[in-house]
């Protein structure tokens, strides 16, 4: 989580001049400034510097900024950065193609530091809020469905209450399939679509009393209070279904999405602890990947002695 009083912004670019440009504006605005001449390795650059926001060239020697930002959204540590490209392409198509790979925003060189600086601000208050939002409603901000942090918390108040009570519980874990050429082919923001739209399937199949939440990255998890294995591969089946079916269009062009799903139940893993539950059914979604992927698969006693 990011503290106000910390806020840091990363400049990559080329050019010298722009970065003292950039940064002087945005030290005057209270950001703390650090400049990389590169994006040369610029995933393992931002683990360390950990910036609020990115400024990021187009043009450069080494690698591309559109190469750099596609790097960055694909790697879930440094995905949710907000990047800003700025850039002296001032074609419809690169600002498009720079958006569609994921960044907030673009700004064309020579630029207007008051503008510029409006757009920083801009970028970190999203980042910033949806953050907050995330941490106290326990939401996941694409897709609305509950967060991981929720689901860890969840799944042990529903194991407990499994083992008082003697009764079951089981879970679901899908993923979605290919999902980096999706991204690849129709660009990060189809692929946002694409995953608040198989969020929304898989919430309009659940029962009110199912806890729904996204694992993380193309990744969910569905909790089923009170039902066994053969329940929930029931609803896992009938997801995996809507999803095959859902009309997903880009520029016209139907584009098919699937997902793989493992189902595990406390009948066959125990109560011992969650960790089991998950990873049985994850288990389970590897299998289904191994074998086709579009399917559900299911743990057995036989597969998960005791
Ligand atoms: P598999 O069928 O084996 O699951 O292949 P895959 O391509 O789905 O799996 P892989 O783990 O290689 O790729 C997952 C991709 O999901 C990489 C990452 O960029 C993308 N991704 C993760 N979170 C988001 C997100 O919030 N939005 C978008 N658009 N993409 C995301
Ligand atoms: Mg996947
Ligand atoms: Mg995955």
């Amino acid at each position: 989580m990011t503290s106000r009083d910390k806020r840091k912004i990363l400049i990559v670019d080329d050019s010298v001049v722009i970065q003292r440009l950039v940064q002087a504006r945005m030290r005057s605005d209270g950001f703390e400034v650090v400049c990389l001449t590169s994006a040369q390795d610029l995933v393992a650059q931002c683990q360390t510097i950990v910036p609020d926001v990115i400024i990021l060239d187009i043009d450069m020697p080494d690698v591309t900024g559109f190469e750099a930002c596609k790097a960055l959204k694909d790697d879930s540590t440094t995905s949710q950065i907000p990047i800003i490209f700025l850039s002296v392409k001032t074609g419809t198509e690169e600002k498009v193609r720079g958006l569609d790979l994921g960044a907030v925003d673009y700004v064309t060189k020579p630029f207007d530091p008051v503008e510029l600086r409006a757009r920083v601000r801009s970028a970190y208050r999203t980042k910033y809020l949806l953050e907050l939002l995330e941490q106290k409603a326990r939401v996941d901000g694409l897709t609305g469905l509950y967060n991981r942090a929720f689901f860890n918390d969840r799944i042990e108040e529903e194991l407990d209450r499994a083992r008082r009570y003697n009764g079951t519980l089981a879970i679901i874990l899908f993923d979605v399939d290919r999902f980096k050429r999706v991204n690849d082919t129709y660009g990060h923001s189809f692929g946002d679509v694409v995953l608040a739209e198989v969020a929304e399937t898989a919430r309009f199949h659940a029962r009110q009393s199912d806890v729904v939440a996204r694992y993380g990255g193309e990744e969910f998890v569905i909790i089923l209070p009170e039902q066994n294995a053969e329940n929930a591969s029931y609803l896992a089946e009938r997801i995996r279904g809507a999803i095959e079916e859902l009309h997903l269009v880009h520029n016209g062009e139907r584009v098919p999405v699937t997902a793989s799903f493992g189902v595990s139940s406390t009948a066959e893993i125990g109560y011992e602890n969650s960790k089991d539950l998950v990873d049985a059914a994850d288990k389970m979604l590897y299998s289904a990947k191994d074998g086709g992927r579009n399917q559900v698969r299911v743990a057995s006693k036989m597969l998960c002695p005791a």
